[in-house]
């Protein structure tokens, strides 16, 4: 059975966000066109989203690498207001309490049991950031066993340094995960 991962498409990491991801935005139609797609099918659609407390140790002024985002139920952690909320859907909030940075929807959270619950064993992942979430919650995913797909169309990077996003591909491709374009992955 599939799922279909939405990876952190939040205000933040969108143009105008306080993380801004290069052309964050545009994965959405894309993105929007999977979830129509594999809700309509009937299979899931699961969202992960970045859930900090004000003061997470990940933002600059607590001694972390990062701007101030995703500051649990302000506008910068809501959803892209575009992104389609499929019904059943669930949403995985993570990194939620002050010490624990989740770059991984897996880590300190209930993914893999609600995955395994619903008897899932194959995922298409998309959606921000191609360096950092989308990397680590893909790497856990083939790690933990399930057949994992990337929307190739429906990434994007950070890119602190040029060619993190690529250099993210690689080691996704080398520990087995299979990139595909959206449109090959919409059931029709
Ligand atoms: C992310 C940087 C910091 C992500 C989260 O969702 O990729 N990146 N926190
Ligand atoms: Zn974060």
């Amino acid at each position: 059975m599939k799922a279909l991962i939405v990876v952190d498409i939040q205000n933040d990491f969108c143009p105008g966000g306080s993380l801004a991801v290069n052309d964050g935005d545009a994965v959405v139609p894309y993105v929007n066109r999977l979830i129509k797609s594999f809700s309509d099918s009937g299979s899931r659609v699961i969202y992960t989203r970045d859930w900090h407390p004000a003061n997470h140790s990940s933002f600059a002024d607590f001694g972390g690498i990062w701007p101030a985002h995703c500051v649990a139920g302000t506008d910068g952690a809501a959803f892209h207001p575009d992104l389609i909320e499929a019904p059943g859907s669930i949403i995985i909030s993570k990194a939620d309490k002050t010490e624990s940075d989740a770059y991984s929807g897996f880590e300190g959270t209930e993914l893999d049991k609600e995955l395994k619950m619903l008897g899932i064993d194959n995922l298409v992942v998309a959606g921000l950031a191609t360096d950092y979430c989308v990397k680590n919650t893909v790497l856990d995913a083939l790690s933990k066993g399930y057949e994992t797909v990337v929307a190739e169309d429906c990434i994007r990077a950070v890119d602190v340094q040029t060619g993190d996003g690529e250099r993210a591909i690689l080691e996704m491709t080398k520990a087995g995960a299979v990139f595909r374009t959206s449109n090959s992955l919409i059931a029709r």
